[in-house]
């Protein structure tokens, strides 16, 4: 039989999905705000690490939040992008959808809005972790990530397009050309398991679901991942179901995956068919990308795929005694 409510959620983020389970099941909450209790969790606690605050350091050194907030009975929407000096990523979001017209807000203007209604900040996002990994970075390695063609005089920059790669450095720069070529190509292991997808199914069969993330380490500034776009790292429908998303956003983000899940499981596939098919269609054309979906249908059925990296999500019940933790092969 079908049993409600039920938690998911990317990772393995135990105390995240044990605070949506609470506040789901004692609490009696709402989807939207039994998600929005999980993903602060894991803002708070850092999720081992790596999600909200602290994380995730961009080329100039400052972490910035994405998040959104998806609520599946309505289909509203509320996001922040890019937002600076405010800690709680989710709870702004959620205010976008609560108290707005507006589905995304950025950057500072998102920070401006969110501390005017009632967010503490401004506060600063750094912590003792993420200037020690950029300070290293950016002492001894510097690589420029994510950016091709475009290549660095000396370490750093500043950068130049060149018409053809590697053929037109000169001399002098040749090897940081080459290095750079290297590294363009490398893009497994650069992320750290840094975002929350959570779907939430509460006792009345209402679904949400949130996503809360830094992004991606020393992004170009300015850049935006899948985090706070619906339908690529999270979607929800009540009359379908629920998916979270995590991964290389910038390729994701183009493909709309979990979007592709909930509607393809509208037309009748199974959950796990219709995260394995999300996935392929990406890896056909980018076969590098990493990433993996998390889907789940009204009955309470779920199913996890992953492309290019060992997944793991978490999932809680009533038939369970405590979150329990699926692992995913590619
Ligand atoms: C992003 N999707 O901003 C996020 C990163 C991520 O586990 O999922 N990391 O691209």
């Amino acid at each position: 039989g079908v049993t409600y409510p039920l938690v998911v959620a990317t990772w393995p983020f135990k105390e995240a999905v044990r605070a949506a389970w609470r506040s789901a099941n004692e609490k009696a909450s709402s989807a939207v705000d039994a998600v929005i209790d999980g993903c602060s969790a894991c803002e708070e606690l850092r999720c081992d690490g790596t999600v909200g605050p602290g994380g995730s350091p961009d080329e100039n050194g400052e972490t910035t939040l994405d998040a959104l907030i998806m609520n599946g009975t309505t289909m509203e929407v509320g996001a922040v992008a890019g937002m600076r000096f405010v800690k709680d990523g989710i709870k702004a979001a959620k205010l976008v959808m609560d108290h707005t017209d507006h589905t995304l807000l950025v950057g500072e203007m998102a920070s401006v809005f969110a501390i005017s209604m009632g967010l503490s900040g401004p506060t600063n996002l750094s912590s003792s972790e993420s200037i020690k990994k950029w300070t290293n970075w950016k002492q001894n390695h510097c690589q420029p990530n994510f950016r091709k063609n475009v290549f660095p005089e000396i370490g750093c920059g500043p950068y130049h397009v060149r018409d053809e790669k590697f053929n037109l450095c000169g001399e002098a720069d040749a090897r940081n050309c080459f290095e750079a070529l290297e590294l363009q190509s490398n893009v497994v292991g650069r992320h750290n398991h840094d975002t929350i997808s959570m779907a939430v199914i509460d006792k009345w069969g209402h679904i949400a679901v949130g996503t809360s993330t830094n992004g991606a380490t020393f992004k170009i500034p300015g850049r935006v991942g899948d985090g706070p776009i619906a339908g690529s790292s999270a979607y929800a429908d009540d009359e379908v179901g629920a998916c979270g998303a995590t991964g290389d956003g910038d390729v994701m983000m183009r493909f709309l995956p979990c979007y592709q899940v909930v509607e393809s499981m509208r037309q009748g596939m199974d959950p796990q068919r219709a995260a394995s098919d999300a996935l392929s269609r990406i890896a056909r054309k980018f076969p590098n990308f990493v990433g993996a979906v998390v889907a789940v249908n009204r009955n309470g059925v779920h199913a996890g795929a992953c492309h290019g990296w060992t997944f793991q999500y978490s999932i809680m019940n009533s038939t369970l005694d405590d979150v329990e933790i699926i692992t995913v092969v590619s």
